[in-house]
């Protein structure tokens, strides 16, 4: 065991100490971590693990990566925050570098998913309403059922998950939810309402168990948002930075979005960073003091994001998920063809799930994960019959078949304790 990496506490301290004195808005896996690098984590007993989560998709550049970790360490240093009230001399930079990066006219600066999603909301509201002529409280988006965009009042609006969404009301007004993957609905949703200013959508629905659409739905999509003005609105929070083997996962399909959410690894999961992009006709419709956020666009997660994205391309991650994610698709399809409880592997890149011949309210994802652990990989599940699995995107191959192993292991494992 390497001592260096041995916890002051233990992990049953450790999950004591959450659970007296933390809220009970979580249930974790029962493993305690206290140091990860590139695609491994070590638990407070020194066990090494795969980390098949990446923090959903946050830490796609790999823990610990010394460029962004330097990148965050240099600029504590020297500046941390100075809000928005002053210039800093890193945010320009970073805009520059990032609206280059991405092919958009502007950035708009903002900490977590959440509050980006908020912040393209505003954005095109207020775009609608001045430059659209939509009249007074009238405007209305478009969403995805089985959407997930965050943990705000109006995101949750608009949930119609019930553990999201039940007992947080009143709700905010203003959105219409059609079934995904389902462009006809869209078009008659949006014919259906004048007032309709945009389609906000998850390229990949994540927390919906990984729903890839039908090829031609997101173009589709696009084309019917041109077709009747309103604002094609893409949330790749989860999907963007690599993650589905593209930089975003729009340009599957060569589509461009008018609004563009960016979140989670655009800092490598050092730090909360997250973007709007648009171009000008649309952003510069939010005036000064219209909207802002004391952290959004600090030098820190200015200089972490550069970092990142130098990452992303250096590196050539969004490359390396294409390829290690038909390796997992292939082999997990293998084990798919032999198992009786193993129905389906879908994905693109590397934002995978498999799904499990079980209830949605099921525990046998969540089981199949605690033996994953036992094991040394940690995924988990999302509803009671699916496991994601997103490993950071700096995975070699050696150590894609040596975790392809675990999983197999793991559920050959699970199959005889279980029938
Ligand atoms: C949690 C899921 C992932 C997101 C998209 C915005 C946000 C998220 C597409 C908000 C956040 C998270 C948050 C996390 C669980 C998680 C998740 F299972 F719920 F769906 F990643 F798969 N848009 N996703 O996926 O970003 O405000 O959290 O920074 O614990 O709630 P945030």
């Amino acid at each position: 065991m390497n001592t260096e990496i041995k916890s002051h506490i233990t992990k049953e301290q450790a999950i004591a100490l959450e659970n007296k004195y933390g809220a009970h808005n979580y249930h974790p896996l029962p493993v305690v971590l206290t140091r990860g690098k590139g695609v491994y984590l070590w638990d407070v007993d020194g066990k090494k693990y795969y980390d098949f989560l990446s923090a959903y998709s946050a830490v796609n550049q790999g823990h610990g990566h010394p460029k962004i970790v330097n990148a965050l360490k240099e600029q504590a240093e020297r500046l941390a925050l100075t809000s928005r009230a002053f210039y800093n001399d890193k945010l320009g930079e970073y805009e520059k570098f990032a609206t280059e990066y991405f092919g958009y006219d502007k950035l708009l600066p903002m900490n977590t998913g959440a509050e980006a999603v908020e912040t393209a909301i505003k954005l095109a509201r207020k775009w609608a309403y001045e430059e659209k002529g939509i009249p007074e409280n009238q405007a209305n988006i478009i969403v995805a059922e089985g959407n997930f965009h965050g943990r705000t009042t109006t995101i949750i609006s608009f949930s119609n998950d019930p553990e999201a969404r039940d007992n947080f009301g009143p709700y905010t007004p203003g959105f219409t939810k059609i079934p995904y993957n389902d462009l006809q609905a869209l078009e008659e949703a949006v014919k259906a309402n004048p007032n309709t200013i945009g389609f906000l959508v998850e390229p990949i629905q994540g927390e919906a168990g990984v729903m890839v659409p039908d090829e031609g739905y997101l173009k589709g999509a696009k084309e019917i948002c041109e077709k009747y003005g309103c604002l094609f609105i893409a949330d790749e929070v989860q999907t963007g930075i690599a993650r589905t083997g593209k930089l975003l996962a729009v340009q599957h399909e060569n589509v461009r979005p008018d609004i563009l959410i960016l979140g989670k690894a655009l800092s490598g999961g050092v730090y909360p960073v997250s973007a709007v992009l648009a171009d000008d006709e649309i952003m510069l419709a939010i005036k000064p003091g219209q909207h802002g956020s004391t952290f959004g666009g600090n030098p820190i997660a200015a200089n972490v994001a550069i970092a990142a994205l130098t990452v992303v391309k250096e590196e050539k991650l969004a490359e390396n998920a294409e390829k290690m994610g038909k390796i997992f698709r292939e082999e997990m399809q293998k084990v798919v063809d032999s198992s009786k409880f193993v129905k389906k592997v879908r994905g693109k890149g590397l934002l995978n799930a498999v799904i499990i011949d079980d209830t949605e309210d099921s525990d046998t994802a969540w089981n199949i994960c605690l033996k994953l652990a036992e094991n040394g990989l940690l995924a988990k599940p999302t509803h009671g019959n699916i496991i994601r699995f997103a490993p950071p995107l700096v995975i070699n191959e050696e150590q894609m078949n040596e975790a392809l192993d675990i999983i197999k292991k793991s559920i050959a494992e699970y199959e005889q304790e279980n029938l």
